[in-house]
């Protein structure tokens, strides 16, 4: 067997292999020992080559190979990658010395050794390692060797080698780059001239990021992309609204010359509008077919990563089928640009590259971009990361990752091209590291020498890109010599003239959303007429040919067969309502996207919305099959995380508003996780950005004596964000009433989106109390506040309203002291946001001689929803009698640790609500006061 049978590494590897048999047979396996012994490796030069290389020192063959295959690997450590010119760290693995060889002896071997594209034509060993150098170890950093799946290291491989990605060097094409870079730094130059000092987050010194994202938005729309979707953080986001989603130069200036004025004050809709460089935007024309759009986004780095990738997933997916959903990641190109700081230190940027993969939630391929200006505010790499690169967290989900020298165009733009390329061919992430470095302070107030004086005495005489590129191209003698400074001229000369033509700034200001007028809620019809209900519930119930259930579970669905028996029988339970508001959304054409921890069973085991084949395993999923539907269910266990998965819904919902996208939290508590999405975007993007969202929350909400943490969905997390009706929160008491606020929700996607908080039951999921009747989905509607059952016919002998929301409500009617109490009317408030004043004001109006008025919460007084009805509720009642809160008392955790306690407690408050008398006796937690 000849050596360059095997190739480049795989040749290094034999021939070690073979070395360490030479020297003790025993040391390998005995295969390999059998086809060593009647084995004799010859490194035969192929004809045609020279020099001969038979004969050689085996050692030396190895130690090309293996040179050649550490340049490939660790190259990236030897690129000069700072634009600043701080030496790359180099590897000893990169010399001919580290393998025992020389270049006269890389000049005895064969370019065959070396393999690959590289060394093809070369003349031997020495010049394909040196091609290979000038590759790996150039501008670019080619890291990729984490990526082992053999068919995409290969294309890698010969992608890098092959030079097939390297931009077109003709007279028009780096004229047009010159141009591109030249718009970019005239930008910036002008804001600073125009208002010096004014935050604006220059991207000076990063400036070849608006041509690469060029670059990758032509590739995408020659291919036929129709959507792409960019998320970013605050660096250079002005350059890039203006220059890649064509905000107008006048929009950016006025809102330059006087925020306030540019977006006019709309109290009515809780405007309140944001900094300018938080704006999101879309593209008006499109390139080719492709709209690009940039969500808003807040602050908080890297928050925006998830909610674009999930737009994105929105725009590319096909729903209005009955079925699964379809999507394409042909159609729709996410490109995330993060900062260098952020990407290492931010856990959402982790959380996020692990939904690349996933079926739920790919993408198609996100591309990603490190605008790497080697600081973050003002602390450095060794304060930042503990892996070697800014993207080093990359590796692990295997994307490949180019780390690139910003002042460096060419370099920039292969890869660029060879990000699109790959994502075409893979359909998977890339990052590009794009490493320059940021001219000013952290904003252009600050003062960066006070913590980098030697980094910014350099930068302060480094020319920039464009003076770079210019002297490179004047000096080879490809563009006329004055052609740098008139471009620079030209486009000063564009701003200047916008900025003294700029009109009024009204004219700038925000198209918002409309509201609907009050009460639109509250007028939507939600009954489904029963033999709509009894067609629908027996198509989901439909056995497929050859399908076998699960035997437990069997009974359960033999309960739902005969739900409908009987019309005025609480025949209904939680599940069956989920199911049939879901199969009537459906079946009235508006898809269903619903994600979260096991939501596909429920965690607790109650929803079965994906059943598995007891033989087989095979899945099926009713709400996919029954005939009446007319549009996409998709459903999916989500990975175990809770702030970029809300973030990805959250996308989803804006992109694609006319779903119902839900998402269910396993507990109501674990959204804690998902703080950020929450006050960032979910309740607060109407007010500053004009967004609509309509996402749904299920939370499991209730006391049960399972600690501190399975009890409370912290309901005083949304009510104190709860402004200017931004939210609808729920807690629904009744199967029938959770039917009724998701087709609510459902009817009011268009009319009235907002989003909408469910407080879900746990225990209560199978509870009798819970259950409703058949009539009840039919006739009924969701009620925000329900008046007690029994109270209505005594109204006059009331001496006590309780007034409370939630699973203590069944604790109460349930409970042996109710009958005695027939001077006791309870009252749920189903929906605690917007709140019910003239719903409750009607009931309350009904016991004209009620001696209190109590509000009766599980939670501590600290918590729950008292802070937040107390006021409304004492204005209700104006003074006609006392308010009481009945409840535990503040504390600092939400509940007891212990099971037995909890009961003690849950009686207490019972015990307290039916009692018109006495205070809590010890040991409990639980208060009743006045107040
Ligand atoms: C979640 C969060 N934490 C802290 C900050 C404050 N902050 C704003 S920018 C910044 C540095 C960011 O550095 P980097 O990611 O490298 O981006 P750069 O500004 O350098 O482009 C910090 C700490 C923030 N905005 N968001």
């Amino acid at each position: 067997m000849r050596l360059d049978e095997f190739a480049g590494a795989n040749a290094g590897y034999v021939l070690e292999l073979y070395e360490r048999y030479r020297r003790n047979p025993e040391s390998v396996d005995p295969q390999t020992r059998k086809t060593f012994e009647s084995w004799e490796p010859t490194a035969e030069q192929p004809s045609g080559e020279t020099p001969a290389a038979a004969g050689v020192d085996i050692r030396k063959v190895v130690g090309a190979a293996n040179l050649a295959d550490c340049i490939r690997r660790y190259g990236h450590l030897a690129a000069q990658l700072d634009p600043l010119g701080s030496p790359p760290v180099g590897d000893p693995s990169l010399s001919p010395a580290a393998h025992g060889i020389s270049d006269e002896d890389l000049r005895q071997l064969p370019a065959s050794l070396v393999d690959g594209p590289a060394a093809q034509s070369a003349a031997n060993a020495f010049e394909a390692i040196e091609r290979l150098r000038r590759i790996y170890c150039s501008t670019t950093g080619f890291d990729y060797a984490h990526v082992f799946v053999p068919e995409e290291r290969v294309w890698l491989r010969n992608a890098t080698e092959s030079g097939r990605f390297l931009p077109p060097m003709d007279a028009h094409s780096v004229e047009a780059v010159l141009d591109r870079i030249t718009q970019v730094e005239v930008f910036e130059r002008f804001l600073q001239r125009t208002f010096p000092g004014k935050t604006r987050f220059s991207l000076e010194g990063l400036d070849m990021l608006v041509p690469i994202l060029d670059e990758i938005i032509c590739g995408a729309a020659d291919h036929g992309a129709r959507h792409g979707v960019l998320g970013m953080a605050h660096r250079g986001r002005l350059n890039v609204l203006t220059h890649v989603l064509d905000k107008p130069y006048a929009q950016i200036l006025a809102e330059f010359k006087d925020p306030v004025a540019a977006q006019s004050f709309r109290t009515d809709l809780g405007w309140t509008g944001d900094v300018k460089y938080h704006a999101g935007a879309r593209t008006a024309a499109p390139r080719g077919q492709m709209y690009i759009s940039m969500p808003p986004n807040p602050s908080h780095l890297e928050a925006v990563d998830p909610v674009a990738v999930g737009m994105s997933r929105a725009a590319g997916t096909r729903a209005a089928q009955r079925g699964a959903a379809q999507f394409d990641g042909a159609i729709t190109v996410p490109i995330l640009i993060h900062g260098d700081a952020a990407f290492p230190g931010q856990g959402i940027v982790a959380e996020t590259l692990n939904l690349s993969r996933l079926p739920g939630y790919s993408t198609g391929g996100t591309i990603h971009i490190i605008a790497n200006n080697q600081l973050g505010f003002t602390a450095t790499p060794e304060d930042s990361y503990s892996t070697s690169y800014a993207s080093g967290l990359a590796r692990g989900f295997k994307i490949p990752i180019l780390h690139v020298n910003a002042d460096d165009p060419v370099a920039c733009l292969e890869a660029a091209r060879l990000a699109w390329e790959y994502r075409v061919r893979f359909g998977l992430d890339f990052l590009i590291d794009l490493v320059g470095y940021r001219r000013h302070g952290h904003n252009e107030g600050d003062e960066p020498s006070f913590t980098q004086p030697v980094m910014y005495t350099k930068i302060a005489s480094h020319p920039t890109v464009r003076e770079h590129w210019s002297r490179t191209l004047v000096e080879k003698g490809t563009i006329a010599a004055d052609l740098p400074e008139s471009l620079v001229r030209k486009y000063f000369g564009e701003l200047e003239s916008t900025y003294a033509s700029l009109k009024p700034e009204q004219e700038y200001a925000p198209s918002l959303p409309t509201k609907a007028p009050a009460g639109a809620a509250a007028r939507v019809e939600t009954g489904v007429p029963l033999d709509r209900l009894r067609e629908i519930n027996e198509a989901l119930l439909a056995r497929p040919e050859g399908f076998t259930f699960s035997r437990k579970l069997e009974r359960g669905l033999e309960r739902r067969r005969s739900a409908f028996a009987n019309a005025t029988e609480r025949s209904i339970d939680w599940a069956t309502a989920e199911q049939l508001a879901f199969g009537t959304i459906l079946a009235d054409g508006i898809p269903i996207r619903m994600t979260g921890e096991d939501v596909e069973r429920g965690t607790f085991s109650h929803r079965h919305a994906v059943f598995h084949d007891a033989s087989t395993g095979k899945q099926l999923v009713p709400l996919q099959e029954f005939p009446q539907a007319r549009a996409s269910f998709e459903i999916h266990n989500s990975p175990l995380s809770e702030n970029a998965v809300v973030g990805f819904e959250f996308g989803y919902n804006v992109q694609e508003p006319l779903r119902l996208v839900i998402w269910e939290a396993q507990y109501g508590d674990f959204i804690n996780g998902a703080q950020v999405m929450l006050d960032q975007f979910v309740t607060s993007g109407r007010a500053k950005w004009g967004l609509a969202p309509s996402l749904v929350f299920l939370l499991p909400h209730g006391y049960e004596g399972q600690g501190p943490e399975h009890s409370s969905a912290r309901p005083e997390r949304f009510l104190d964000a709860a402004a200017g009706i931004n939210l609808r929160l729920v807690t629904c008491t009744t199967a029938a009433q959770y039917f009724h606020v998701l087709r609510r929700q459902a009817a009011l996607l268009e009319r009235d989106p907002l989003p909408l908080i469910v407080l879900t039951p746990k225990s209560l999921l199978r509870h009798p109390a819970v259950a409703s009747t058949p009539r009840e989905l039919e006739q009924g509607r969701f009620l925000s506040v329900i008046d007690d059952e029994d109270g209505r016919g005594r109204a006059g002998s009331i001496e006590r309203v309780v007034i409370c929301s939630g699973k203590v409500y069944v604790d109460l009617v349930t409970s042996d002291r109710r009958a005695s109490a027939a001077s006791v009317a309870v009252c749920r408030v189903e929906q605690l946001y917007p709140f019910p004043e003239v719903a409750l004001s009607e009931v309350l109006g009904r016991y004209r001689s009620v001696r209190d008025v109590v509000w009766l919460q599980e939670e501590p007084e600290n918590m729950g929803a008292w802070q937040f009805v107390r006021p409304q509720l004492e204005e209700l009642i104006g003074g006609r009698c006392p308010l009481r809160y009945i409840g535990r008392a503040r504390s600092s955790s939400p509940s007891e640790g212990s099971a037995a306690w909890h009961q003690l407690n849950q009686k207490m408050l019972v015990e307290q609500a039916f009692d018109l008398g006495s205070s809590a006796p010890e040991p409990s937690m639980v208060l009743s006061k006045e107040v």
